[in-house]
């Protein structure tokens, strides 16, 4: 009888610390789908996550244009770092994907993918506060930016 109790008392433990972490925290994965065009145009211009998730963000180039003619990428910059500055010092940066050696600026980046193509990434919510994402191949910082916001 004592035994069958310890048992029980090990599969109640196991189960609590098992089970009840893994399902909280698929709670608190967001998926996030943002499009990119031939027209060289992101199809949302604000992103609204909530603080404390995991985001799992899928890039999508919906137009027919080779990754050379019109590739795109998402780069979500940290806080205080400015679209423009940052674009122009990754204008030499092809070979890794117009983002710099170092990612200090970043806090997360999906690889150039052409038409056709998508990408997904997964990374944790920063703190809450409004950050800059954009596509970082060169000349599209203009049209392709926007703000992600951590609520
Ligand atoms: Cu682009």
């Amino acid at each position: 009888m004592n035994l069958i109790k310890f048992e029980y008392f090990f599969v109640l433990t196991f189960l609590f610390y098992g089970l009840v972490p893994s399902v909280h925290a698929q709670d608190l994965i967001q998926k996030v789908t943002i499009k990119s065009n031939d027209g060289m145009r992101f199809d949302l211009d604000e992103i609204k996550v909530k603080s404390g998730s995991t985001i799992e963000l899928t890039l999508i180039h919906t137009g027919k244009r080779t990754k050379e003619e019109m590739g795109h990428n998402f780069v979500l910059l940290n806080k205080e770092i400015e679209i423009r500055s940052f674009a122009m010092s990754v204008l030499d940066e092809k070979e890794n994907g117009y983002v710099p050696e170092s990612k200090e600026d970043i806090i997360a980046f999906t690889e150039v993918i052409g038409g056709g193509e998508s990408t997904t990434i997964t990374f944790e919510a920063p703190p809450k506060g409004i950050y800059n994402f954009l596509c970082s191949v060169p000349g599209h910082f203009g049209l392709m930016k926007g703000k992600f916001i951590i609520e």
